[in-house]
């Protein structure tokens, strides 16, 4: 589809003028806006990394596109709460670990909870561990979503279940983990309850989690 193409365009160039109409465009056309989040916006921030890592390109510029995507995606969101919805009163906790500014998939992790019924407390980015301890001790969620983008910073995720572990509170609460650096199998080596490789995943892992589905395996 043309859209989507256009929509990642508008990333790449790092145009937020054009990621806001090209969302409103979308919506108008009655496009899924999850659909058109993961194949137009993300596919553009994809092309924004390749091009980062191949140093064709340098961090302002990853910034900007980074800007851009994220009005677009606001844009989507502002639509889907609006339309309300069933919510199924399961609580996550989400945030990106300590130390990780990176907070674009988690955002569309939320979007796509929140949309699917969940209630989202969002904790932001560079969250310390003990935060999300505090948080998890305070709000009782029914999950905990953590993401982390980079190599160095996913090292604080097993920290994060040994703390919860220590608190007394690891059975009271499931740990969904994600974001690009974060495999199947590592997430279930440290003890996570769940993996989602993409925020439609984490939607199918979490309501699992939950007992809301039966499909998916364990992490
Ligand atoms: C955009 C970007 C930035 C932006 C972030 C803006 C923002 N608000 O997020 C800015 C410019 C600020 C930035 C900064 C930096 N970045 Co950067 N960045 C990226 C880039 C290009 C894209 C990331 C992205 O948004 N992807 C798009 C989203 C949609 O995908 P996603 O995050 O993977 O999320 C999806 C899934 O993973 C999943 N998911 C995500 N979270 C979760 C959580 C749960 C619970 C679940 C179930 C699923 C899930 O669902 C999402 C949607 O489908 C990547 C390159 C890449 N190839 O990933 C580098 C990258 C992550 N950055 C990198 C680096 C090194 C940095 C900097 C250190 C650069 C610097 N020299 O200063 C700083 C880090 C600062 C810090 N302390 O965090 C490295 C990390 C390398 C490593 N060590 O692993 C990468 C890989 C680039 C590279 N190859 O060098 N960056």
């Amino acid at each position: 589809m043309d859209l989507f193409n256009e929509m990642a365009k508008a990333v790449i160039e790092g145009d937020e003028e054009k990621t806001v109409s090209l969302a409103q465009e979308a919506l108008a056309k009655g496009v899924d806006p999850m659909e058109a989040i993961e194949k137009g916006f993300a596919e553009g921030m994809k092309e924004i990394g390749r091009l980062f890592e191949a140093l064709e390109i340098y961090l302002p510029q990853v910034i900007i596109s980074a800007e851009a995507m994220t009005a677009g995606v606001d844009l989507f969101r502002q639509h889907l709460l609006s339309k309300g919805g069933e919510t199924s009163q399961k609580t996550v906790l989400l945030g990106t670990i300590q130390g990780d500014v990176h907070d674009i998939g988690k955002n569309i992790v939320k979007i796509m909870l929140e949309s699917n019924g969940f209630k989202v407390y969002d904790l932001g980015r560079d969250v310390p561990v003990f935060d999300f301890i505090e948080k998890v001790k305070e709000l009782r969620p029914d999950i905990v979503g953590v993401s982390a983008l980079m190599t160095t910073t996913m090292v604080h995720m097993p920290k994060l279940i040994e703390a919860l572990q220590e608190s007394g509170l690891r059975d009271q609460v499931k740990v969904m983990l994600g974001g690009a650096p974060v495999l199947p199998e590592w997430a279930k080596k440290v003890g996570a309850d769940g993996y989602g490789e993409s925020a439609m995943e984490a939607v199918r892992v979490a309501k699992k989690l939950v007992g809301l589905s039966s499909e998916g395996e364990r992490a």
